[in-house]
């Protein structure tokens, strides 16, 4: 017994030691110093940290009061060091989240964070009762009932960039920079938004908002608004953007998870993925903070840009009456979207809909450039542009053709019961709506996210001042999977209802 004991004991420690030295000693011996492209692992869903149980490797920043203090070169990320991290094998916690609404205190704010001019800014001690009430009372105009139901929430940070206007003409454009964020990406958003004032607003001072389905932490809008010299404002979504409808059968939801997840498709069974994708399909447009603009640039967590953007993408697109860029296209999990192509033909057949933009999504049967007799209406060829970055018109998305489209999306409940991602939607809803001149491709975008790169070659030029590191092999615009060949050789073709009826009628046909 006892010697069974000690081989145990012995084991342990082993095993312990190991992994203490390769999750731990490791990363930091060999990165004293984190630059900004380096990363720092404090989510345990998205760096891939692997833990067994319930038992998880958790990063808990620990930031030394000097580097918190509000002398701090604003417009700077602090200056982390290996000595600012502590790491301690824990339960599954992450640090500084709130779990529910009500454990928000916002008391302990260091920087100036105010109210925003003409939103209520008194409240009552206990914001999640008021919140309540808020959403059980009529309201006569539902803007005015998000504002108050998210307006605790709800912080403003003056960047000190905004002093240069107080002389000179504001040339920007009415346009922001939007992220849908978490708490616990908090790292991740700090690396993007390094590379993204670094590359183009540090010079062109953009405000940024950042959106949450839960209230951000106060480490959270410390870090970020720190992180730059632009107006930062941040807010939580109206419950309303975020919720499940009341005609959706959860049974069916959950049965249906069960077959993506038996196909491994990613996120099968994650709700808050769906959430995520509806809200980015039809509810962002509407938030109140967005009320008075017209573009957006939606930035995402632990992103890089290569390449310095030296002119106004927003004034590009007003110019050129663009309305909706990208930089990676690529194609879509069929899995995912069974239905999506079906519902999309139904609609278009039900509202008579022409496009000369449509086809650019539909099946090739001929390669291009061939001529345009090769389409099979039936079927999407699956090709959509990446929403992960995106610069685009608001007021594309308000219309009355993209309401409609998304009301009718929504109405099969296929956000919940299959997985439709809102990149597919929002490229179908630009080959319905738009034409090809008003849809942009950034070849001057440098970019990365997840494990797809793609940039303007060479790898390192003076022009933009391009740096691609040595580590990425492979530029995605020149991979199988990118469907830019696809979007620069496209040929208009005029697509009207008989097109709609009979890529239906054949689908119908095929699928029995
Ligand atoms: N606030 C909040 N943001 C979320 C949630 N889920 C996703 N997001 C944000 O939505 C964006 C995309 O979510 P991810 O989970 O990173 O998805 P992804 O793996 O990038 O998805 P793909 O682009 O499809 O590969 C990121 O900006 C996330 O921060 C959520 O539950 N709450
Ligand atoms: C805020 O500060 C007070 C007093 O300094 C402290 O007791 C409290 O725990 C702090 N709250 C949070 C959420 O950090
Ligand atoms: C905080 O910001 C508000 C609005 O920008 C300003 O009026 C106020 O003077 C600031 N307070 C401090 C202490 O800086
Ligand atoms: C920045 O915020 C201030 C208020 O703090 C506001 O007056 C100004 O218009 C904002 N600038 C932009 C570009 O949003
Ligand atoms: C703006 O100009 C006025 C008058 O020339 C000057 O007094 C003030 O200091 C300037 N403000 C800033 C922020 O430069
Ligand atoms: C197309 O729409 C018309 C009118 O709404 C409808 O009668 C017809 O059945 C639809 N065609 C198909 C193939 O669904
Ligand atoms: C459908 O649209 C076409 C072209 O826009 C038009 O000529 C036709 O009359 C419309 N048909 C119906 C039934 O509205």
């Amino acid at each position: 017994m006892v010697r069974v004991y000690k081989v145990f004991a012995i084991t342990s420690f082993v095993v312990f030691f190991i992994l203490y030295f390769l999750l731990v000693l490791v990363p930091f011996h060999s990165k004293p110093r984190l630059s900004h492209t380096d990363q720092v692992c404090l989510d345990k869903e998205n760096c891939g940290i692997s833990h067994t149980g319930d038992i998880v490797l958790e990063g808990i920043l620990k930031i030394s009061s000097d580097k918190n203090s509000n002398s701090l070169n604003p417009g700077r990320v602090p200056k982390l060091t290996s000595k600012d991290f502590q790491f301690s094998v824990n339960t599954l916690r992450v640090d500084g989240i709130p779990e529910n609404i009500e454990e928000v205190d916002y008391s302990n704010l260091t920087l100036n964070f105010t109210r925003l001019n003409g939103w209520p800014s008194a409240f009552p001690h206990d914001l999640e009762s008021y919140r309540q009430n808020v959403l059980k009372t009529t309201y006569f105009n539902k803007n005015t009932q998000w504002v108050q139901e998210i307006a605790p929430y709800t912080w403003h940070h003056r960047g000190k960039a905004e002093d240069y206007y107080i002389n000179h003409t504001d040339s920007r454009e009415k346009a922001a920079i939007l992220v849908l964020v978490r708490n616990k990406e908090l790292n991740q958003i700090l690396h993007s938004m390094r590379q993204l004032e670094d590359r183009f607003n540090r010079k062109n001072r953009y405000p940024y908002i950042f959106l949450n389905d839960k209230p951000f932490s106060n480490k959270f809008m410390e870090f970020v608004a720190r992180a730059t010299d632009s107006n930062t404002t941040f807010s939580i979504i109206p419950k309303e953007h975020w919720s499940v409808p009341s005609d959706i059968n959860m049974k069916k939801v959950k049965s249906n998870f069960k077959v993506l997840d038996r196909l491994d498709i990613p996120y099968a069974k994650s709700m808050s993925y769906r959430h995520m994708c509806r809200f980015n399909s039809g509810f962002f447009y509407k938030h109140p903070l967005l009320h008075s603009l017209k573009y957006y640039w939606r930035l995402e967590p632990d992103i890089d840009f290569y390449c310095d953007l030296k002119y106004d993408p927003f004034t590009f697109m007003r110019k050129n009456g663009k309305l909706y860029s990208f930089v990676v296209s690529l194609l879509e999990l069929e899995m995912t979207i069974p239905t999506l192509w079906e519902h999309t033909l139904s609609f278009a057949n039900a509202t008579n809909l022409s496009s000369t933009l449509f086809s650019m999504f539909a099946k090739q049967t001929k390669p291009y450039p061939g001529k345009f007799k090769g389409i099979d209406s039936s079927r999407y060829n699956l090709c959509h542009f990446w929403s992960n970055f995106e610069i685009a018109s608001l007021d594309f998305y308000r219309s009355p053709e993209y309401q409609q489209y998304f009301d009718y999306l929504d109405s099969t409940g296929n956000f919940f019961y299959e997985r439709w991602g809102d990149a597919p939607i929002h490229s179908l809803a630009v080959g319905l709506f738009l034409n090809y001149n008003q849809l942009h491709f950034f070849n001057d975008i440098g970019y990365r996210h997840d494990t797809f790169a793609r940039w303007p070659e060479p790898k390192v030029s003076i022009h933009n001042s391009c740096v691609v590191p040595k580590s990425i092999k492979e530029n995605f615009d020149k991979a199988d999977g990118s469907c830019l060949k696809h979007y620069l050789s496209y040929r208009e073709y005029n697509w009207d209802r008989s097109d709609s009826v009979n890529g239906l009628l054949r689908l119908r046909r095929d699928r029995w």
